[in-house]
This record gives structure tokens, sequence and C-alpha cells, in this order.
């Protein structure tokens, strides 16, 4: 009788623990563990007050957290975002290339407005901290779609080394919800939400302030097909801009160390400012590491009952032929097994569990669903 898991060298992995996802609701879930980055500098684009989960009058970014879970990064920045579309600008160096000063012309989303904080031809252009070259944006913004009703909307686009590239209008969304978006161009899931209650982190001002213990804000979570395949460490650029990308406030992760709001995009160079204006995720890979990619894989997932329970079945194909590959199975281990001389592996849990199955390092994933 089969059971358990077929694998070569699930020992290796054994005093390895893998994370439990974090749930999306606006919330700062006990599995991002420890904050990453915490606001060191007062707001000068309102202290919020008003306590309510999604219209808001002020903006701050108190707190990141971020996590890596089955090939999925989860983020939350914990603070409030004004509702009356301001944005939270969020930059994500996840894979070599990319872009350390912003070219003019990086794909058109927000009403072109990534471009807005982009070279405009005279060599400017919104610069990050030496060794962040971005490779993906992301933006939130909030307020009233009429009649008093709070929605949530978000844009995603490429960062490409040499500019062009694709974006995407990803939908719209709602304070406190599962994250989903609709409406939108959203192939992988992004999702997306926000708990806008906080009344607490940073005060108004310009000065030198803290953030700590704000554990509601904007909480996303992005696949990693939609943050270009990551296997390293990844790196986060959060803000808050204006209604067109046009003016940045003095609310930056990490903080700017006390100062006035930053202005004029283009204008703006990190490096120029003491700290990184960025914090760092670890683990890329999630710990379940495979030896390399060729980038052709494919992952297929196939479930159905059997005697022992739900047999879950991960394929992949494509592989390099001998190379060891890293499955993260649904029920979270990480089995580590060679392709075949057709380049094929196949995984094989019973009983399974419905969930993700993933390669980390290769950036795929699949679904289990058990009958
Ligand atoms: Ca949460
Ligand atoms: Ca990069
Ligand atoms: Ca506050
Ligand atoms: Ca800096």
């Amino acid at each position: 009788m089969r059971s358990g898991i077929s694998a070569l060298a699930v020992g290796l992995m054994g005093g390895l623990a893998f994370g439990q996802a974090p749930t999306i609701d606006g919330t700062a879930d006990a599995e991002y563990g420890a904050a990453l980055a915490v606001q060191n500098t007062s707001t000068q684009f309102g202290d919020a007050n008003m306590g309510l989960v999604d219209f808001c009058n002020g903006s701050e970014a108190d707190v990141g957290y971020a996590v890596i879970v089955d090939g999925v990064l989860y983020l939350h920045i914990a603070g409030n975002l004004e509702s009356n579309y301001n944005h939270m600008d969020i930059f994500i160096d996840s894979v070599p290339g990319g872009q350390n000063k912003l070219r003019g012309d990086n794909p058109d989303v927000d009403f072109n407005n990534l471009n807005r904080m982009g070279d405009d031809g005279s060599g400017n252009g919104l610069t990050f901290d030496a060794g962040f070259e971005a490779d993906i944006f992301m933006t939130v913004a909030g307020g009233d779609v009429g009649g008093g009703t709070y929605g949530l909307f978000s844009n995603w686009a490429q960062i490409l080394t040499d500019g062009g590239g694709e974006g995407r209008y990803l939908g719209q969304g709602g304070a406190v919800t599962d994250g989903a978006l609709f409406g939108g161009n959203n192939p992988n899931g992004i999702l997306v939400t926000i708990d806008n209650s906080n009344t607490a982190g940073v005060l108004g001002g310009n000065g030198l302030d803290d953030g700590s213990g704000v554990t509601t804000g904007i909480e996303i979570a992005i696949p990693f097909a939609d943050l270009g395949n990551p296997t390293g460490d990844i790196k986060v650029c959060a803000f808050v801009n204006g209604l067109s990308h046009d003016f940045l406030a003095n609310q930056v992760l990490g903080g700017i160390g006390g100062g006035e709001n930053l202005g004029e995009p283009r204008n703006v160079n990190f490096a120029n400012i003491g700290g990184d204006q960025f914090f760092t995720v670890s683990g890329g890979g999630g710990g379940c590491d495979s030896d390399a990619c060729n980038g052709s894989e494919t992952l297929t997932i196939k479930v159905r009952a059997k005697g022992c329970g739900c047999l879950v079945k991960a394929i992949i194909k494509g592989g390099t032929p001998d190379a060891n590959y890293g499955v993260l199975t649904s029920s979270g281990e990480c089995v580590l097994k060679a392709a075949n001389a057709r380049g094929k592996v196949a995984v094989k849990e019973c009983p399974g569990v419905s969930g993700t199955v993933s390669v980390p390092s290769c950036g795929l994933s699949g679904i289990a669903t058990c009958p």
C-alpha cells in the first residue's frame, strides 16, 4: 500500500519549518512575525482619527510586515490611506536587473502616472537606494465610488531594465475583504484589501516619531508569477503619494528619519536620505529550493480519491534531467526529487490535503482540491 510521501530526500529538509499563510483581511497576522520596518517620522499627509475600516482622513505608513509562504509574497503596510485617492506606492526588487532610477517609458498604468515618477527626458527620475533595482510596481488607492460607497483600486506593472513591459489595472476591491478584486485584469490572482481603522501610530508633523504597534492597514498577496519568479531575498520600498503620484509624502518605509514631505517624485533620491528606504524579506525560495530552473518547467496538479485518502500528485515537465527539484506539497512538506531522463518529476502524497502545491525556486504553483 502506498502511503506517505514518495520522495528521495525528505530527511534533508526535516529541520525546516514552513510557515502558515496570513489571512488577507487588513490585519497583520501573527504569521508575519516581527516588523521589518517601523516608521520614524510623523506624517504630513494627515493623522487619521476616524477609526472606520474604510473611509479615512489621513495617510501614514507605520509598519512594514512581510512573509513568503508557498510562492506567495504576503505584504502588510500597517497605517492608513486617506480615502481621497491618495496612493500607497509599492516598489519591489525581486529579481536581478530592473531600475534603480525610474525611466520614463514604463507601462501606462493608473492614467500613466507610474511614468509621472520617472525621467521626464531631462535625466531625472525617482531614484532608490544603491543596490535597489525595482522590478515590480504596485499601487493602491481608495475613495468614494458614489453614494457613500467605499472602493479600493489597484494597479500592477513590470519595471524592466530597458523599460516597456506589461502593466495591468488589477481591479476594484474593498475594505476588510478577502482581497478579491473585480473588473480588472488579474490573471494570477493578486489580493488586496485595507483596514483603515488605525488611530494610533505616528502623529501629524515632520519630526521624529514611532509608528510601532499598528497592526491594521493595507494587506496584499502577490504570487511569485507576478514578481518575476524570485529565487532570493525580496526588497520592498513603500511610500504614500498624491492623487496623481506627483507629490511624495514624508511617509516612506523605512523612514526618512524626520523631515518634510519629499514632494516632486522625479527629484527624490533615496540614496541621499540616511538609512534604507526599503526593507528586506528573506527566503525567496521559502527554503524549499531546487538545484536550478531552466524556465521551461511546467507544473500540473492531479487529485483523486484513493484507498489511502486524497492522492495529490504534482508533475513537473520540461525539467533538466537529473536536476533536483524542491516541491512544497499542500501539507507543507518539502520533497526533493531529481528529474528523470525526460525531465519529468512526479511527487505523490497520500493522504494529501487541499491547498497550494508549489515549486518555489521556479515560481510554479497550483491548487490541489481534494474530493
Ligand atoms: Ca491579515
Ligand atoms: Ca531587481
Ligand atoms: Ca496616526
Ligand atoms: Ca537611503
